[in-house]
């Protein structure tokens, strides 16, 4: 039976604690990451009322999915930010309407009679205009999706502090198809990913669609990002059985409204595997009819299919030559089955092998070379950024210039494999800007890799640009807030490769913490040199692939024998009791050569390489002196130094932030650091004992030596290294 006295003291106690809950100092709320860069927060008072000025109505025909998905996150964005939503409008007949259509989709918008020639199908343009007689503003595209890019486009500047009163501004990607890579198994392991498992909840699908998906596709739309690999480059031919494309099938409705088409990766022997025949020839006639059927059948369950990726004979993936053809010929048959529905190929030039014997940083360009020009139009032959693997610094790729008559597409890494997982900071921007910005000389000064890419230097309508994703099931996606930041340069760079990598980080450390100056300022620069203090503590001065066998965590130069030289890092580094480095020259394995003259003339010359590629390209004695001044020697420890001096100015500025950062992401960026911190002294220590036992130098003065014995760091194993 209840007691009144105690109904009374429930109820006072309730009050009590509400009215307590209001004396409470207003505190920024928990904040996991999920939110990404899209937060929208409230704006202070004077600058929503600036904004909220150009933004009282909106009027947009919301009639198809991907204009409905405009207007919602407008309608989301600016609730956010100003507090309050814009009022639909149905006509232009007050200031500060904001007016967002095709010519097709709005008469309105045909009424103005806009240039919208150059814009394509992914194209915007927004200006401020007076429409019947009132201020207004447009966002004008050709097709739905640059509706939808140019929503993201104004939401992003009202984040970053633009005022909205005089805006003129066209906007069209330069690369053509954008993509993440899922190196996601259907098991839902992520190869190489240190942010959980893999979002695709394969087993649930295609009959349930998380919510999450809607996120991904919003976070994408938001770069322009405008395709999607699902699965990992090392294939698994299930993929392609019904059973899996029903549910493949089902993210692609998912994912469409927002731009995002659905590719796969293709594993070459699939034939075989899944479809009973006898070989996986490319030039078999029943392998060439498995695939076109194939290619029907995907096509009738997802009529804007994007196409496939192949990872072919590299690392054990059967491929072309199993039958003594060539990687065209595998590209070519795949094309051939894919072009009659208007899907492309993305084949890989990250092949290489144990059982050639040339250096390793060669054989891409050695095998593709020689087939340029033999490719189908709707082939992109994919590259990734430096000859050999992701490193934290590699030369760019001599292939970018090197085969003019095909269209080549960038591959770069998102995910952090080599650069210290998702415990270090590491702000890739910097890293993409130097790739895109190299200039490859092959058609003179100012041939960049951007431009190659973007199909410019060479005339290819096609072109593209993949990432391979960082993203898990983990809350915040990408493993750590600032892993955030390398999709979202990725995607910004991907849309307009010469975009800078400050800007950039401006932008999302503005979007993703705070536009206040006095946090992004600091964070922009954390960032900016938190990929060289990487390579400094890691692999300094062209070194590289020093890392663990197979899980690639932490230092390893030691690590020699096994079935595979080429991937261990003795055979990189070369050290001996006299020098380092890779011989690369002339008179070494002569991957200089497959440069342009200009470039290649300078990369071989041990009194022009500049610093950071000394030892990728040149076997240089300890004592080699540099334009320090110092040795050789010297100037390793010092860079090592370097890393880890910069590690601590990074966590000593991020410890300033706290209480301008909200709690949570705070903390977990603090922990972070101090893994990262811990694991560059880690890295110094190891590398310079080991050098150390080889070259028997002291450590120059005033630099402690290594804080354990070289048996202490031969001795870690790391069988739990996620993401092998
Ligand atoms: C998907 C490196 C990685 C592999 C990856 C491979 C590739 O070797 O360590 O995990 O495999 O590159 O890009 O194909």
């Amino acid at each position: 039976m209840q007691q009144p006295g105690r109904v009374a003291t429930g109820w006072m106690a309730t009050a009590l604690a509400a009215f307590l809950m209001l004396c409470l100092p207003a505190r920024a709320a928990a904040e996991d990451g999920y939110e990404l860069w899209l937060r929208y927060l409230p704006l202070p008072a004077e600058r929503a009322s600036a904004v909220g000025a150009h933004t009282k109505h909106l009027l947009i025909d919301a009639g198809t999915p991907t204009r409905a998905a405009a207007r919602a996150e407008l309608r989301r964005g600016l609730e956010g930010l100003l507090g309050r939503a814009p009022a639909d409008a149905t006509a232009v007949d007050a200031a500060g309407t904001l007016l967002i259509g095709t010519p097709a989709s709005s008469p309105v918008i045909r009424n103005l009679g806009l240039d919208l020639r150059d814009l394509g199908n992914e194209g915007y343009l927004i200006r401020s205009l007076r429409v019947n007689g009132h201020a207004a503003t447009v966002i004008a595209a050709n097709a739905d999706l640059g509706l939808l890019y140019g929503a993201f486009d104004l939401l992003r500047r009202v984040q970053t502090g633009a005022r909205l009163d005089a805006l003129d501004l066209r906007e069209a990607p330069r690369v053509k198809v954008r993509v993440l890579n899922h190196w996601d198994n259907l098991d839902g392991h992520v190869e190489r990913g240190y942010a959980g498992a893999s979002i695709w909840d394969w087993w649930k699908l295609p009959d349930h669609r998380d919510a999450r998906y809607i996120d991904y596709a919003r976070a994408n739309a938001s770069l322009g990002i405008n395709g999607t690999v699902l699965n990992n480059v090392n294939a698994n031919a299930t993929i392609l059985t019904p059973r899996y494309l029903a549910k493949v099938a089902a993210l692609a409705d998912v994912l469409r409204p927002y731009g995002l088409r659905v590719y796969l990766s293709a594993r070459f022997s699939a034939p075989m595997e899944i479809g009973g025949l006898k070989t996986a020839d490319p030039l078999d006639a029943g392998v060439r009819a498995w695939w076109r059927d194939k290619a029907s059948e995907i096509y009738a369950l997802i009529p804007d299919f994007g196409g496939l990726l192949v990872k072919a004979n590299s690392e054990g993936q059967p491929g072309p030559q199993d039958y003594d053809r060539t990687h065209a010929d595998g590209a070519n048959m795949l094309a051939d089955a894919l072009a009659p529905h208007g899907g492309i190929v993305m084949w890989r030039a990250f092949v290489y092998s144990q059982h050639n014997p040339d250096d390793r940083a060669k054989q891409a360009y050695t095998e593709f070379k020689p087939l340029d020009g033999r490719f189908r139009d709707n082939v992109l032959v994919q590259v990734k950024n430096g000859p050999i693997d992701f490193q934290p610094r590699e030369p760019f790729s001599p292939l970018f210039g090197a085969m003019p008559g095909t269209p080549l597409m960038m591959e770069f890494q998102i995910t952090k494999e080599y650069l210290g997982f998702a415990t270090h900071l590491a702000y890739l921007g910097t890293m993409y800007e130097e790739v895109l910005q190299a200039d490859t000389h092959v058609k003179g000064p100012g041939s960049t890799v951007a431009k190659v890419v973007a199909g410019e230097l060479h005339g290819h309508a096609l072109s593209g640009m993949a990432g391979v994703a960082n993203i898990g099931r983990d809350r915040n996606w990408s493993g750590s807030v600032f892993d955030q930041a390398n999709w979202f340069a990725f995607g910004r760079l991907a849309w307009d490769p010469a975009l800078g990598a400050r800007e950039i980080a401006d932008q999302w450390a503005r979007m993703t913490f705070s536009d206040d100056d006095a946090v992004a300022g600091p964070v922009v620069g954390m960032m900016m040199g938190s990929r060289e203090a990487v390579v400094d503590y890691m692999t300094p001065l062209g070194l590289h692939h020093l890392m663990g066998r197979g899980h690639h965590y932490g230092p390893m130069p030691w690590d020699a024998g096994g079935p595979r030289a080429d991937w261990t890092p003795v055979y990189y580094h070369r050290a001996d009791r006299d020098g380092i480095g890779f011989d690369r020259s002339r008179r070494g394995s002569g991957a200089v050569s497959q440069y342009a003259p200009p470039v290649a003339e300078v990369y071989d010359d041990l009194a022009r390489v500049p610093d950071e590629y000394l030892l990728w390209f040149h076997h240089v004695p300890w004592t080699h002196p540099m334009r320090s001044g110092r040795t050789l020697w010297e100037e390793l420890v010092r860079h090592y130094a370097r890393g880890i001096d910069a590690v601590s100015q990074m966590r000593r500025t991020w410890m300033r932030l706290e209480g301008r950062i909200d709690a949570q992401r705070h903390a977990q960026t603090a922990d972070f650091l101090a893994i990262q911190l811990n694991e560059a002294q880690w890295w110094r220590d190891a590398s310079i004992a080991y050098w150390q036992s080889l070259n028997g130098l002291p450590v120059p003065a005033g630099f402690p030596p290594p804080a354990q014995s070289l048996e202490y760091y031969q001795s870690l194993s790391f069988p739990d290294a996620p993401g092998n």
